[in-house]
């Protein structure tokens, strides 16, 4: 497969002005006539328009009202290209495809017997011949004909020009986007739908349609993405100043579909996932996902549609900016300080599970990558989430008006442009009058920073000097990193706890916390008037996305553990604490010794466990232990049996020791009444549940009681799935529930996928248990939800199953990466990447992992998304 690399960039020779797209929709043999006007780009030296197409089959083509011989076309397997085209052109082209054979899901294809597509990154070329790339920008009219009955909602982007009867039982309707937009975010969907709608008054008073549209028999399950989608109206206004742009929103849920969402200009298209919510079968931890990916989605309509890409390197232009927008948003729905707060934890635990692991695997890449084989294998973590807290940076260092100055300027600058990520580094400099030259440097440069940091007080001077040093670790392709322009947030805390007054290098700092910039390979910053040694609490709010090392004594971290006003820094104590404890009991577990806790932990947890000055989601998230992935990154060697084994005695420890507590706040915390998804119930919940999980570690029969209870009296599915979870935990056969709970829910699809999900990541659920409910009649490889719930549960969420010694479960996911690519390369690149950190593992694991990577390697016919993904392991 051929590698494409950021450096090779040349504008396009063709620009477009207008697409007039007709599609005939039939399953078998759909017919897409496209009609459109280009001009010779002045920017290009070449004069050969060149068209991307795949899987389509040519029916005909016109250049300028000419049928075109094939000697005046060359058609390649992946192109079209006219050599020597006029500088004018209108091109005719009629094209033929096969939506129902498509179960790549990517391009036009069917859904349930209903027609969808999905054109980001590339499937625009699957529908028709065209210049599928981000900076060729232009205006479509769409006229969409198919059967009436069996599709009776005709959608595509923009405003409906008219609709109405054709012979034959057929209807049609007529799109016309009065935005330029790039091919990947054009949409259409014909289908049986019904929705919910509503006319919403933006700040300015202009009234715009909402609609949500849901297949028959889910209309009960829409309003809280309506709700979502009208908060995040306001939100943009309040917040960016930025105003819904259209007359008509639509966002369809679809249940065939590879990622969360698309956010196709005024059609958005949804993962019925991060759609359908009602009390009896979303958890709240689906109505917060529904909430945020409705925001992002929305958000994309500026930063993304209104300004996009120039080439696909820069993803993470629109991607890192839109999540970090999305993560305000849900932060300010919250609207406390400790509210954003549990938000902010959240957010780097996801980095650490996933992104910090990514960054040191062979898929590592920069934010902005300079090579790929397959775009679709560069939505990652890296460009999305560490995207999100590069940008965090510029507020961070910026200030919140001076973010939403730079924020202006951009789309003052880029309005209908197609720009790099350097451009929005510009605007954030020059509206503030800033250097961010070397700021780039988180762009280009892979790899997560380690920051180490040392202390001296001086009790005479009354200075307390940090030296703060940085280093990178290498990464493919990448040695000898330069250092990145890094905020690190510090407070000092006093003896009672609280935050010193802060001073630095005699300058009042006018906050308990001072954002110290590191910009060489290592620093001292002094700060003065200390009146007595501090304990520094450092990297608050983890103000960069960095491994912060510093000799934190237990003392110290017990300080900041209790005392910490920073509530990212207070949970961090916990975790460090917890994180020092778990890598001795690995190392204990491995050579046999004998296990113990001290009580000193325990006191902590207890303290935090029972302080009701502090919201339960906080609390909760104190007490949930670093997963065994995290962990697992602490280690040179890793071995997850160990480590499983270690974290088992760890938290069955605790709810020995924290049993009484554990069950008053398991009562102290219900929330009795209607279900309401807002924070402080979720919190309280999720509290609740995480004691329950603790007294089931290890039940006798009242705590067994109590989870089949709350199964079977439980008025919403957090509290139900959670006791199922507990129930299958605890080891205890507890098939009598499982069956009881499909059958309650075997006609919601979305619950289905918890229930194999929930067995998947099952510490007592081997390679033959999930073999074995492959074979249930509810279980297929086709559809992404399911096949993620049961094989990605398994392979990514159950890791001393995942490695077991016998190498069975390598051969297992060997298997099923080749049957899925088969199907659907997408989905099985994720499925890939599994495997990413074999090399950490102890060396008889590692020759088995190894031997699964090339069975997969070696596998013909290979995508490239997988052959990029397994290669780039292997290399
Ligand atoms: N921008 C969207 C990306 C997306 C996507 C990419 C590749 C293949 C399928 C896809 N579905 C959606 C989603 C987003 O970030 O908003
Ligand atoms: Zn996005």
């Amino acid at each position: 497969p051929q590698t494409i690399f950021r450096k090779d960039y040349t504008p396009p020779s063709y620009l477009v002005h207008t697409v007039e797209l007709g599609f005939d929709l039939d399953p078998a043999r759909t017919i897409v006539a496209n009609r459109v006007t280009l001009s010779r780009n002045p920017a290009s030296k070449s004069k050969d328009l060149v068209l991307h197409g795949e899987e389509i089959d040519l029916v005909a083509l016109r250049m300028n009202g000419k049928t075109l011989a094939p000697g005046q076309y060359v058609l390649g397997s992946h192109t079209l290209t006219i050599p020597k085209a006029p500088a004018e052109v209108t091109l005719e082209i009629e094209t033929l495809c096969a939506p129902e054979l498509n179960t790549t899901l990517s391009g036009l294809y069917v859904s349930n017997g209903s027609f969808y597509t999905q054109c980001e990154a590339e499937g625009f070329r699957r529908i028709t011949y065209f210049p599928d790339r981000p900076d060729v920008m232009a205006k479509y009219t769409v006229m969409l004909r198919a059967d009436k009955q069996r599709y009776p909602v005709l959608l595509s982007n923009g405003n409906l020009l008219e609709q109405g009867d054709l012979d034959g039982g057929r209807h049609y309707a007529k799109w016309e986007d009065p935005f330029k937009k790039p091919s990947y975010l054009f949409a259409l969907v014909a289908a049986r739908l019904v929705c919910q709608e509503e006319t919403y008054t933006l700040k300015s008073g202009r009234e715009v349609l909402l609609q949500v549209w849901v297949e028959e028999g889910n209309l009960d399950k829409t309003d809280y993405a309506m709700q979502s989608l009208k908060n995040s109206i306001r939100w943009d206004e309040e917040r960016f100043g930025l105003e819904l742009d259209l007359d008509r929103f639509m966002i369809v849920a679809v249940g065939d579909f590879n990622m969360g969402a698309m956010e196709n200009k005024g059609l958005n298209i949804f993962n019925t996932k991060f759609v359908l919510a009602n009390p009896r079968v979303a958890t709240d931890i689906d109505y917060a996902g529904i909430e945020a990916v409705v925001g992002h989605e929305y958000f994309h309509n500026w930063t993304g549609n209104r300004v996009t890409c120039r080439d696909w390197f820069q993803l993470s232009l629109k991607e890192g900016l839109t999540v970090f927008r999305d993560q305000e948003f849900s932060a300010d729905m919250i609207g406390t300080a400790s509210g954003r707060a549990v938000t902010r934890i959240d957010q780097v635990r996801t980095l650490r599970q996933a992104q910090f692991p990514e960054d040191a695997g062979p898929m590592a890449h920069p934010v902005r990558p300079d090579s790929f084989v397959e775009i679709n294998n560069f939505y990652t973590v890296t460009v999305y989430e560490k995207g999100a807290e590069v940008v965090r940076m510029y507020q961070t260092l910026l200030g919140r008006e001076g973010f939403r100055k730079g924020m202006d300027l951009y789309f003052q600058r880029h309005d209908e442009q197609a720009v790099q990520c350097d451009d929005f580094r510009a605007a954030m400099a020059d509206a503030n009058g800033r250097d961010l030259a070397q700021f780039e440097r988180w762009y280009s440069q892979a790899g997560t920073p380690v920051v180490t940091a040392s202390t001296r007080y001086d009790a005479a001077a009354q200075t307390y000097d940090i030296t703060l040093s940085q280093r990178c670790p290498d990464t493919p392709g990448q040695t000898g990193k330069l250092p990145f322009h890094i905020p690190v947030a510090v407070g000092l805390l006093g003896a009672d706890g609280k935050d010193m007054a802060l001073a630095l290098d005699g300058e009042v700092v006018g906050a308990t916390t001072a954002v110290l910039e590191l910009k060489e390979a290592e620093q001292t910053f002094r700060f003065t008037s200390v009146r007595e040694q501090p304990v520094p609490s450092i990297l608050r709010d983890f103000s960069a996305p960095v491994v912060l090392e510093y000799p934190y004594t237990d003392a110290e971290l017990l300080h900041l553990f209790r005392y910490d006003s920073d509530a990212v820094n207070r949970w961090e104590a916990g975790q460090r604490l917890a994180m020092a404890r778990l890598l001795k009991l690995t190392a204990a577990v491995a050579q046999g010794a004998t296990l113990a806790l001290d009580d000193t932990f325990i006191a902590a947890q207890r303290a935090v466990l029972v302080d009701e000055t502090l919201d339960a989601a906080f609390r909760e998230l104190a007490l949930v232990l670093p997963s065994e992935t995290i962990i697992a990154e602490q280690m040179e060697v890793v071995d997850p049996h160990a480590i499983h084994a270690a974290r088992q005695f760890m938290r069955r420890t605790i709810a020995r020791e924290l049993a009484p507590e554990l069950l008053a706040q398991y009562q102290a915390n219900q929330t009795p009444g209607p279900y309401s998804p807002d924070a402080q119930s979720a919190g309280k919940r999720g509290l609740k549940n995480l004691a329950l999980a603790y007294l089931l570690i290890d039940p006798g029969s009242a705590e067994l009681k109590l989870a089949q209870r709350q199964f079977e009296q439980a008025t919403n599915m957090t509290d139900r799935a959670a006791a199922l979870s507990a129930l299958i935990h605890s080891g205890e056969d507890v098939r009598a529930s499982l069956q009881s709970f499909y059958d309650d829910f075997a006609g919601e699809a979305l619950v289905v996928d918890k229930w194999f999900a929930m067995q998947g990541a099952a510490p007592n659920t081997d390679v033959a248990a999930v073999r074995k409910l492959m074979q249930h009649p509810a279980f297929t490889l086709k559809n992404p939800n399911r096949a993620r719930s049961l094989l990605f549960s398994f392979c990514n969420a159950n890791p001393s199953q995942f490695h077991a010694k016998d190498g069975s479960a390598y051969d297992f996911w060997a298997e099923h990466v080749i049957a899925l690519d088969a199907l659907n390369p997408q989905v099985a690149a994720r499925l890939a990447r599994s495997m990413d950190r074999w090399r950490r593992y102890a060396p008889a694991l590692q020759d088995q992992m190894r031997a699964a990577l090339e069975r997969v390697a070696r596998a013909a016919p290979l995508s490239n998304d997988v052959m990029e993904v397994v290669s780039k392991a292997l290399a």
